[in-house]
């Protein structure tokens, strides 16, 4: 079902063409009609019906590596992604890869240093066609109001010294590289000049064609003060599906230990098509934009694989257009 919802939006161009090869005989016209009118009946029960019936699925767990206890953070990662299924890699979905089922993730560490800080890191890298590498053919897009940042590796000018950009957001402040962590080694993700970004999907390797997944999940690191972090899942239609606050790792004392939280959501269905993440409560400059003065920066993203959404007037204009085949029929 979920791969009929591709090829219903990749072949909408070919409705109106049909419509006015009025000529073409009816056995043909009415076969064609008959297969969209079901695509369009599973296409319709999963994007219009389904924020009526959903069911979500939470996974969230803590902890730190100075008190090498991970357990809770792996736990839960491993189950958000056991929730949405196998890891379809990179590049576009083919072969066993079907819209909508199994998951993709994102973890930074193979993001050049040429788009790594000081540089900033455009919106749009993972979410190529296949013109550009595999590894940057996800179907996920980022947008904020601020300056993305991929942090720098060990090497950042690859030179084989060490720096001269300081890791784990270093070159910021001091503080990030004492509190941050990187869950997958080496690189992770942070923003300047804002603390909200967006998140949005597309059929990897086709940027134009919007989807949504099942859903999302972030590791992030210090995350200290309840409240600060949060992920708010909505629907095509623009409608909060969820808000959930990441957990903060509870520590005594003046340091967080590089803590991560990890806090994944799925539904029963594909119908999340963008998540609003508000990364703490400051920048990477530590410049505060929240409530709360707690600089977080994000390492693994996992996410279900897109399935393209169909537009909701197309998808009207294309059952009308149906009509005249019937009444024709009938005279
Ligand atoms: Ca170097
Ligand atoms: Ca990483
Ligand atoms: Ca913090």
């Amino acid at each position: 079902m979920l791969e009929g919802a591709s090829d219903v939006y990749v072949n909408f161009a070919e409705i109106g063409l049909g419509l006015s090869q009025r000529n073409r005989a009816f056995f043909n016209l009415g076969a064609s009609h008959m297969k969209w009118f079901f695509q369009f009946v599973c296409v319709g029960t999963v994007f219009f019906l389904a924020t009526h019936v959903q069911a979500q699925l939470v996974r969230s767990g803590t902890g730190a590596t100075a008190t090498a206890d991970l357990s809770n953070v792996t736990n839960a990662l491993d189950q958000f992604r056991a929730d949405l299924g196998a890891n379809n890699g990179l590049g576009v979905c083919t072969g066993a890869c079907v819209p909508g089922v199994g998951r993709r993730e994102v973890n930074w560490d193979a993001v050049p240093d040429a788009s790594s800080s000081p540089a900033a890191f455009p919106g749009n890298f993972f979410n190529r066609d296949p013109s550009f590498p595999a590894g940057r053919v996800r179907g996920i897009q980022f947008s904020t109001t601020g300056t993305f940042e991929v942090s720098a590796d060990a090497d950042s000018d690859g030179d084989g010294n060490p720096g001269p950009t300081a890791p784990l957001f270093g070159n910021h402040s001091p503080d990030n590289a004492d509190d941050f962590a990187a869950f997958s080694a080496e690189r992770i993700f942070g923003i300047v000049g804002s603390n909200v970004l967006d998140v949005t999907f597309s059929l990897p390797g086709q940027p134009g064609i919007p989807a949504a997944v099942k859903g999302f999940g972030v590791v992030f690191t210090d995350v200290e003060v309840s409240g600060s972090t949060q992920l708010d899942f909505f629907d095509v239609g623009g409608n909060v599906l969820q808000s959930v606050s990441v957990p903060q790792f509870a520590f005594i004392g003046g340091d967080s230990f590089k803590s991560f939280s990890f806090l994944g959501v799925s539904f029963d269905m594909p119908i999340v098509s963008r998540v609003r993440i508000v990364n703490g409560g400051t920048d990477l400059n530590l410049v505060q934009f929240g409530s709360a003065f707690d600089a977080v920066a994000m390492d693994d993203f996992v996410f279900g694989e897109p399935v393209a959404i169909p537009e909701p007037t197309t998808l009207l204009l294309a059952l009308v257009g149906m009509m005249p085949v019937r009444f024709r029929r009938v005279g």
